[in-house]
Protein backbone atom coordinates (compact mmCIF):
# COMPACT_ATOMS: atom_id res chain seq x y z
CA UNK A 1 0.00 0.00 0.00
CA UNK A 2 1.32 3.74 -0.80
CA UNK A 3 1.52 5.52 2.65
CA UNK A 4 1.85 8.94 0.76
CA UNK A 5 -1.35 7.81 -1.28
CA UNK A 6 -3.33 6.98 1.83
CA UNK A 7 -1.89 10.52 3.70
CA UNK A 8 -3.29 12.31 0.52
CA UNK A 9 -6.91 11.36 1.79
CA UNK A 10 -6.38 13.42 4.78
CA UNK A 11 -6.86 17.23 5.33
CA UNK A 12 -4.29 17.62 8.28
CA UNK A 13 -1.43 15.92 6.46
CA UNK A 14 -1.92 17.67 3.24
CA UNK A 15 -2.28 21.14 5.22
CA UNK A 16 0.86 19.95 7.40
CA UNK A 17 2.84 17.43 5.32
CA UNK A 18 5.85 16.92 8.00
CA UNK A 19 3.92 16.77 11.17
CA UNK A 20 4.10 13.73 13.32
CA UNK A 21 0.69 13.13 14.16
CA UNK A 22 1.58 9.90 16.81
CA UNK A 23 -1.81 10.93 19.03
CA UNK A 24 -4.43 8.60 17.47
CA UNK A 25 -5.01 6.83 20.66
CA UNK A 26 -6.31 10.09 22.06
CA UNK A 27 -8.07 10.52 18.50
CA UNK A 28 -7.98 9.24 15.23
CA UNK A 29 -7.62 11.75 12.29
CA UNK A 30 -10.66 11.71 9.58
CA UNK A 31 -10.01 10.76 5.93
CA UNK A 32 -11.96 13.33 3.15
CA UNK A 33 -14.47 10.41 2.60
CA UNK A 34 -15.68 10.34 5.80
CA UNK A 35 -15.86 14.12 6.19
CA UNK A 36 -17.84 14.18 2.77
CA UNK A 37 -20.10 11.48 4.09
CA UNK A 38 -21.01 14.03 7.33
CA UNK A 39 -21.09 16.79 4.65
CA UNK A 40 -23.52 14.64 2.03
CA UNK A 41 -26.24 14.12 5.07
CA UNK A 42 -26.14 17.61 6.73
CA UNK A 43 -26.36 19.21 2.82
CA UNK A 44 -28.62 16.79 1.03
CA UNK A 45 -30.93 15.14 3.38
CA UNK A 46 -29.85 16.57 7.32
CA UNK A 47 -33.12 15.55 9.14
CA UNK A 48 -34.71 13.93 11.95
CA UNK A 49 -35.13 9.96 11.69
CA UNK A 50 -38.11 8.14 12.81
CA UNK A 51 -40.11 10.41 12.67
CA UNK A 52 -41.11 12.33 9.96
CA UNK A 53 -43.30 11.27 7.32
CA UNK A 54 -41.78 12.44 4.20
CA UNK A 55 -39.25 11.14 1.83
CA UNK A 56 -36.32 13.22 3.31
CA UNK A 57 -36.82 11.92 6.82
CA UNK A 58 -37.60 8.22 5.13
CA UNK A 59 -33.79 8.49 3.57
CA UNK A 60 -32.47 10.04 6.74
CA UNK A 61 -33.77 6.98 8.59
CA UNK A 62 -32.52 4.62 6.03
CA UNK A 63 -28.73 5.63 5.54
CA UNK A 64 -29.00 5.73 9.70
CA UNK A 65 -29.80 2.21 10.14
CA UNK A 66 -27.88 1.12 7.21
CA UNK A 67 -25.09 2.54 9.10
CA UNK A 68 -26.21 0.61 11.86
CA UNK A 69 -25.63 -2.24 9.61
CA UNK A 70 -22.52 -1.66 8.87
CA UNK A 71 -21.32 -1.68 11.71
CA UNK A 72 -22.77 -4.78 13.12
CA UNK A 73 -20.99 -6.45 10.64
CA UNK A 74 -17.94 -4.75 11.08
CA UNK A 75 -17.90 -6.60 14.79
CA UNK A 76 -19.97 -9.47 13.87
CA UNK A 77 -22.91 -8.75 16.05
CA UNK A 78 -26.77 -8.27 15.25
CA UNK A 79 -28.32 -5.38 14.19
CA UNK A 80 -30.28 -4.79 17.40
CA UNK A 81 -27.30 -5.68 19.11
CA UNK A 82 -25.84 -2.27 18.23
CA UNK A 83 -26.68 0.80 20.55
CA UNK A 84 -25.67 4.27 19.52
CA UNK A 85 -24.07 5.84 22.27
CA UNK A 86 -21.93 9.43 22.43
CA UNK A 87 -19.21 7.02 22.50
CA UNK A 88 -16.87 4.65 24.60
CA UNK A 89 -17.70 6.22 27.98
CA UNK A 90 -21.11 6.35 27.83
CA UNK A 91 -20.90 3.19 26.25
CA UNK A 92 -19.63 1.70 29.40
CA UNK A 93 -21.51 3.60 32.19
CA UNK A 94 -24.56 2.53 30.34
CA UNK A 95 -23.41 -1.21 31.32
CA UNK A 96 -22.67 0.09 34.98
CA UNK A 97 -26.09 1.98 35.31
CA UNK A 98 -28.83 -0.29 33.59
CA UNK A 99 -27.26 -4.15 33.74
CA UNK A 100 -24.99 -3.20 37.22
CA UNK A 101 -27.14 -1.36 39.29
CA UNK A 102 -30.50 -3.84 38.92
CA UNK A 103 -28.01 -6.87 38.93
CA UNK A 104 -25.77 -6.65 41.98
CA UNK A 105 -26.13 -7.28 45.95
CA UNK A 106 -24.01 -7.52 48.92
CA UNK A 107 -21.98 -10.14 48.50
CA UNK A 108 -21.21 -9.97 44.87
CA UNK A 109 -18.26 -9.16 43.23
CA UNK A 110 -17.06 -7.37 39.96
CA UNK A 111 -13.76 -7.97 39.02
CA UNK A 112 -11.44 -5.45 37.18
CA UNK A 113 -8.07 -3.77 36.67
CA UNK A 114 -5.39 -1.29 37.23
CA UNK A 115 -4.87 -1.09 33.58
CA UNK A 116 -8.50 0.65 32.84
CA UNK A 117 -9.31 3.85 31.14
CA UNK A 118 -11.43 5.75 34.16
CA UNK A 119 -14.07 5.42 32.16
CA UNK A 120 -13.97 1.13 32.62
CA UNK A 121 -13.20 1.18 36.36
CA UNK A 122 -15.10 4.49 37.46
CA UNK A 123 -18.41 3.51 36.87
CA UNK A 124 -18.18 -0.19 38.65
CA UNK A 125 -16.48 1.30 42.17
CA UNK A 126 -19.45 3.54 41.94
CA UNK A 127 -22.20 0.54 41.75
CA UNK A 128 -20.39 -1.57 44.23
CA UNK A 129 -20.28 2.14 46.24
CA UNK A 130 -23.81 1.49 45.74
CA UNK A 131 -24.70 -1.86 46.02
CA UNK A 132 -22.88 -3.38 48.39
CA UNK A 133 -20.87 -5.42 45.88
CA UNK A 134 -17.24 -5.76 46.34
CA UNK A 135 -14.52 -4.72 43.45
CA UNK A 136 -11.44 -6.60 43.11
CA UNK A 137 -8.22 -5.97 41.25
CA UNK A 138 -6.61 -8.79 38.89
CA UNK A 139 -2.93 -8.47 40.03
CA UNK A 140 -0.53 -7.68 37.22
CA UNK A 141 2.27 -8.95 36.58
CA UNK A 142 5.99 -7.46 36.35
CA UNK A 143 5.50 -6.12 33.57
CA UNK A 144 2.05 -4.90 33.97
CA UNK A 145 -0.16 -7.24 32.31
CA UNK A 146 -2.93 -9.41 33.17
CA UNK A 147 -2.03 -12.99 32.79
CA UNK A 148 -4.88 -15.51 32.49
CA UNK A 149 -3.60 -17.11 36.24
CA UNK A 150 -3.89 -13.99 37.64
CA UNK A 151 -7.52 -13.86 36.72
CA UNK A 152 -7.92 -17.14 38.46
CA UNK A 153 -6.69 -16.43 41.66
CA UNK A 154 -9.32 -13.44 42.21
CA UNK A 155 -12.35 -15.56 40.02
CA UNK A 156 -14.98 -17.15 42.41
CA UNK A 157 -18.43 -18.10 41.85
CA UNK A 158 -19.28 -15.04 43.72
CA UNK A 159 -18.28 -12.73 40.97
CA UNK A 160 -20.76 -11.19 38.81
CA UNK A 161 -19.17 -9.20 36.24
CA UNK A 162 -15.88 -8.81 34.58
CA UNK A 163 -15.12 -4.95 33.38
CA UNK A 164 -12.20 -5.56 31.71
CA UNK A 165 -10.07 -3.28 28.57
CA UNK A 166 -9.29 -5.66 25.74
CA UNK A 167 -5.92 -3.13 25.11
CA UNK A 168 -4.87 -0.89 27.29
CA UNK A 169 -4.33 2.92 26.45
CA UNK A 170 -1.43 3.56 28.20
CA UNK A 171 0.82 -0.06 28.06
CA UNK A 172 -0.67 -1.15 24.73
CA UNK A 173 -1.22 -4.74 26.04
CA UNK A 174 -3.34 -6.99 24.64
CA UNK A 175 -5.29 -8.99 26.73
CA UNK A 176 -5.96 -12.72 27.59
CA UNK A 177 -9.12 -12.06 26.35
CA UNK A 178 -10.97 -15.44 25.13
CA UNK A 179 -9.87 -17.34 28.04
CA UNK A 180 -10.75 -14.62 30.50
CA UNK A 181 -14.18 -14.78 29.64
CA UNK A 182 -14.41 -18.42 29.18
CA UNK A 183 -13.69 -18.54 32.78
CA UNK A 184 -15.21 -16.12 33.71
CA UNK A 185 -18.73 -17.53 31.83
CA UNK A 186 -18.34 -20.87 33.85
CA UNK A 187 -18.25 -18.94 36.98
CA UNK A 188 -21.12 -17.37 36.35
CA UNK A 189 -20.03 -14.03 36.05
CA UNK A 190 -21.18 -11.65 32.22
CA UNK A 191 -17.71 -9.38 30.81
CA UNK A 192 -18.17 -6.00 29.50
CA UNK A 193 -15.43 -5.43 27.49
CA UNK A 194 -13.68 -1.88 27.10
CA UNK A 195 -13.11 -2.17 23.24
CA UNK A 196 -12.14 1.84 22.96
CA UNK A 197 -8.20 0.96 22.23
CA UNK A 198 -8.70 -2.52 20.29
CA UNK A 199 -11.23 -2.17 17.44
CA UNK A 200 -10.32 0.25 15.74
CA UNK A 201 -6.71 -1.54 15.40
CA UNK A 202 -7.54 -5.22 15.40
CA UNK A 203 -10.35 -7.29 14.28
CA UNK A 204 -12.99 -7.94 17.21
CA UNK A 205 -15.63 -10.45 16.41
CA UNK A 206 -17.93 -10.14 19.41
CA UNK A 207 -19.13 -13.45 18.60
CA UNK A 208 -16.18 -15.24 18.81
CA UNK A 209 -14.86 -13.60 21.36
CA UNK A 210 -18.42 -14.55 22.69
CA UNK A 211 -18.09 -11.21 25.43
CA UNK A 212 -21.37 -10.10 26.85
CA UNK A 213 -20.86 -6.19 26.06
CA UNK A 214 -18.53 -4.52 24.13
CA UNK A 215 -17.62 -0.46 24.01
CA UNK A 216 -15.76 1.55 21.67
CA UNK A 217 -15.77 4.90 20.06
CA UNK A 218 -15.65 5.97 16.53
CA UNK A 219 -13.44 8.98 17.13
CA UNK A 220 -10.59 6.61 17.45
CA UNK A 221 -11.37 4.79 14.48
CA UNK A 222 -11.43 7.84 11.47
CA UNK A 223 -14.84 8.38 12.26
CA UNK A 224 -16.70 11.50 13.77
CA UNK A 225 -16.68 12.62 17.78
CA UNK A 226 -19.77 12.39 19.63
CA UNK A 227 -20.80 8.91 18.45
CA UNK A 228 -19.82 5.34 19.83
CA UNK A 229 -21.56 2.09 20.19
CA UNK A 230 -22.47 -0.17 22.78
CA UNK A 231 -22.79 -3.72 21.56
CA UNK A 232 -24.49 -6.17 24.19
CA UNK A 233 -25.85 -9.62 23.63
CA UNK A 234 -29.66 -9.32 22.44
CA UNK A 235 -30.76 -11.69 25.69
CA UNK A 236 -28.95 -9.00 27.93
CA UNK A 237 -30.28 -6.05 26.12
CA UNK A 238 -33.95 -7.48 26.50
CA UNK A 239 -33.63 -7.76 30.48
CA UNK A 240 -32.12 -4.53 30.64
CA UNK A 241 -33.88 -0.94 31.80
CA UNK A 242 -33.26 1.64 29.97
CA UNK A 243 -31.65 4.29 31.87
CA UNK A 244 -32.65 7.67 29.77
CA UNK A 245 -36.36 8.24 29.10
CA UNK A 246 -38.41 10.05 26.39
CA UNK A 247 -38.55 10.82 22.96
CA UNK A 248 -38.56 8.07 20.48
CA UNK A 249 -37.24 5.31 23.02
CA UNK A 250 -41.11 5.36 24.41
CA UNK A 251 -43.97 2.83 23.14
CA UNK A 252 -46.73 3.50 25.18
CA UNK A 253 -47.13 6.06 27.56
CA UNK A 254 -50.58 6.21 29.82
CA UNK A 255 -51.45 8.43 33.34
CA UNK A 256 -50.47 5.03 34.74
CA UNK A 257 -48.11 2.86 32.70
CA UNK A 258 -45.15 3.32 29.96
CA UNK A 259 -43.59 0.79 28.16
CA UNK A 260 -40.34 0.68 25.70
CA UNK A 261 -39.46 0.47 22.40
CA UNK A 262 -37.34 -3.03 21.92
CA UNK A 263 -33.86 -2.85 21.90
CA UNK A 264 -31.64 -1.09 20.25
CA UNK A 265 -34.26 2.00 20.53
CA UNK A 266 -35.08 1.71 24.24
CA UNK A 267 -31.59 2.79 25.13
CA UNK A 268 -31.15 5.31 22.53
CA UNK A 269 -33.51 8.59 23.81
CA UNK A 270 -34.32 12.10 21.92
CA UNK A 271 -32.68 12.63 18.53
CA UNK A 272 -29.96 10.50 17.21
CA UNK A 273 -26.60 11.56 16.29
CA UNK A 274 -27.81 11.21 12.67
CA UNK A 275 -24.78 12.54 10.94
CA UNK A 276 -22.27 10.62 13.59
CA UNK A 277 -23.67 7.18 12.66
CA UNK A 278 -23.52 7.39 9.07
CA UNK A 279 -19.48 8.88 9.59
CA UNK A 280 -18.99 5.98 11.60
CA UNK A 281 -20.50 3.89 9.12
CA UNK A 282 -17.82 5.23 6.25
CA UNK A 283 -15.02 4.71 8.80
CA UNK A 284 -15.98 1.01 8.98
CA UNK A 285 -16.21 0.70 5.72
CA UNK A 286 -12.73 2.42 5.17
CA UNK A 287 -11.21 0.48 7.39
CA UNK A 288 -12.00 -2.65 5.54
CA UNK A 289 -10.81 -1.11 2.68
CA UNK A 290 -7.07 -0.51 4.35
CA UNK A 291 -7.70 -4.25 6.13
CA UNK A 292 -6.23 -5.20 9.28
CA UNK A 293 -3.80 -7.38 8.12
CA UNK A 294 -2.10 -3.95 7.00
CA UNK A 295 -2.89 -2.15 10.08
CA UNK A 296 -1.69 -4.50 12.35
CA UNK A 297 1.75 -5.18 10.57
CA UNK A 298 2.22 -1.20 9.89
CA UNK A 299 2.07 -0.21 13.63
CA UNK A 300 3.87 -3.15 14.99
CA UNK A 301 6.92 -2.23 12.15
CA UNK A 302 6.38 1.46 13.54
CA UNK A 303 6.22 0.55 17.06
CA UNK A 304 9.35 -1.39 17.18
CA UNK A 305 11.22 0.83 15.27
CA UNK A 306 10.11 3.13 17.91
CA UNK A 307 11.15 1.36 20.92
CA UNK A 308 14.42 0.19 19.38
CA UNK A 309 15.69 3.76 18.73
CA UNK A 310 14.08 5.13 21.92
CA UNK A 311 15.93 2.54 23.81
CA UNK A 312 19.24 4.02 22.75
CA UNK A 313 18.53 6.82 24.40
CA UNK A 314 20.49 7.47 27.62
CA UNK A 315 17.90 8.31 30.35
CA UNK A 316 15.01 7.22 28.21
CA UNK A 317 12.31 4.98 30.38
CA UNK A 318 9.94 2.35 27.76
CA UNK A 319 7.49 1.25 30.23
CA UNK A 320 6.22 -1.50 27.71
CA UNK A 321 8.76 -2.57 24.99
CA UNK A 322 7.28 -5.72 24.67
CA UNK A 323 3.73 -4.54 24.11
CA UNK A 324 1.54 -5.99 21.02
CA UNK A 325 -0.12 -2.26 19.63
CA UNK A 326 0.99 0.69 18.63
CA UNK A 327 1.41 2.70 21.88
CA UNK A 328 4.70 3.23 23.40
CA UNK A 329 4.96 4.93 27.61
CA UNK A 330 7.63 6.36 27.86
CA UNK A 331 9.57 9.04 30.20
CA UNK A 332 12.82 11.11 29.86
CA UNK A 333 14.56 11.31 33.10
CA UNK A 334 14.33 14.24 34.95
CA UNK A 335 11.99 15.66 32.50
CA UNK A 336 8.05 16.07 33.40
CA UNK A 337 5.95 14.68 30.81
CA UNK A 338 4.02 17.58 30.12
CA UNK A 339 7.46 19.62 29.93
CA UNK A 340 8.58 17.06 27.56
CA UNK A 341 5.21 17.66 25.78
CA UNK A 342 5.99 20.91 25.06
CA UNK A 343 9.37 20.77 23.14
CA UNK A 344 7.89 17.58 20.95
CA UNK A 345 5.43 20.09 20.03
CA UNK A 346 8.02 22.99 18.89
CA UNK A 347 9.24 20.13 16.95
CA UNK A 348 6.01 19.39 15.15
CA UNK A 349 5.18 15.90 17.30
CA UNK A 350 1.61 15.58 18.77
CA UNK A 351 1.98 12.84 21.56
CA UNK A 352 -0.37 12.40 24.32
CA UNK A 353 1.44 13.43 27.95
CA UNK A 354 0.12 12.56 31.63
CA UNK A 355 -2.19 10.12 33.24
CA UNK A 356 -4.08 9.25 30.18
CA UNK A 357 -7.18 9.17 31.99
CA UNK A 358 -5.85 5.96 33.96
CA UNK A 359 -4.59 6.87 36.92
CA UNK A 360 -4.36 3.07 38.34
CA UNK A 361 -1.84 2.12 36.20
CA UNK A 362 0.90 5.36 36.12
CA UNK A 363 0.51 4.92 39.75
CA UNK A 364 1.16 1.31 39.31
CA UNK A 365 4.21 2.37 37.06
CA UNK A 366 5.24 4.81 40.19
CA UNK A 367 4.87 7.83 38.06
CA UNK A 368 2.85 11.04 37.68
CA UNK A 369 2.34 10.43 34.25
CA UNK A 370 3.80 8.93 30.83
CA UNK A 371 4.96 10.60 27.67
CA UNK A 372 2.72 8.21 25.26
CA UNK A 373 3.30 7.83 21.42
CA UNK A 374 0.14 6.52 19.82
CA UNK A 375 0.84 5.08 16.08
CA UNK A 376 -1.77 4.17 13.25
CA UNK A 377 -1.55 2.78 9.76
CA UNK A 378 -1.06 6.55 8.34
CA UNK A 379 1.86 6.97 10.44
CA UNK A 380 5.52 6.80 8.59
CA UNK A 381 8.91 5.75 9.42
CA UNK A 382 9.93 9.50 9.13
CA UNK A 383 7.85 10.01 12.18
CA UNK A 384 9.44 7.70 14.40
CA UNK A 385 12.88 9.98 13.65
CA UNK A 386 11.18 13.46 14.34
CA UNK A 387 10.22 11.60 17.98
CA UNK A 388 13.52 10.63 18.22
CA UNK A 389 15.07 13.96 17.58
CA UNK A 390 12.08 15.47 19.66
CA UNK A 391 12.94 12.91 22.69
CA UNK A 392 16.82 14.51 22.50
CA UNK A 393 15.83 17.86 21.54
CA UNK A 394 14.08 18.06 24.79
CA UNK A 395 16.92 16.01 27.05
CA UNK A 396 19.16 19.23 25.41
CA UNK A 397 17.00 21.55 26.46
CA UNK A 398 15.90 20.67 29.84
CA UNK A 399 19.47 19.28 30.78
CA UNK A 400 20.88 23.29 30.52
CA UNK A 401 18.49 23.85 34.06
N1 LIG B 1 -8.86 7.33 25.73
C1 LIG B 1 -6.75 8.42 25.37
O1 LIG B 1 -6.07 9.38 25.02
P1 LIG B 1 -14.16 8.31 24.92
O2 LIG B 1 -13.40 9.47 25.50
O3 LIG B 1 -15.48 8.10 25.55
O4 LIG B 1 -14.20 8.34 23.43
O5 LIG B 1 -13.27 7.00 25.23
C2 LIG B 1 -12.97 6.66 26.57
C3 LIG B 1 -11.96 5.57 26.62
C4 LIG B 1 -12.31 4.35 27.14
N2 LIG B 1 -11.45 3.34 27.17
C5 LIG B 1 -10.20 3.45 26.70
C6 LIG B 1 -9.29 2.26 26.73
C7 LIG B 1 -9.77 4.66 26.17
O6 LIG B 1 -8.53 4.76 25.70
C8 LIG B 1 -10.66 5.77 26.14
C9 LIG B 1 -10.22 7.09 25.64
C10 LIG B 1 -8.25 8.51 25.19
O7 LIG B 1 -6.26 7.39 25.80
C11 LIG B 1 -8.82 9.78 25.74
S1 LIG B 1 -8.78 9.87 27.50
Amino acid sequence: MDINKIRQEYGVFRNNPNLAYLDSGAMALKPDRVVKALEDYYINYGVNVHRGVYQLSYQATDKYEEARNVIADFIGAKFEEVVFTRGASSALNLVASSYGMFNLHEGDEVITTELEHHSSDMPWFNVCKLTGAKLKYIPLDSEGRITVEAFKSVLTNKCKVVAITYVSNVMGYITPIREIIKLAHEAGAIVTLDGAQAVPHMKVDVKELDCDFLSFSGHKMCGPTGIGVLYGKYELLEKMNPIEFGGDMADTVRLDSQTYKLPPYKFETGTPNVAGAIGLAEACKYINEIGFDYIVKREKMLRDLAVEKLSLIDGVIVYNKTAETGIISFNIDGVHPHDAASVFDNNGVCIRAGHHCAQLITTWLKTIGTIRASFYFYNREEDVDLLVNAVKDAKEFFGKF
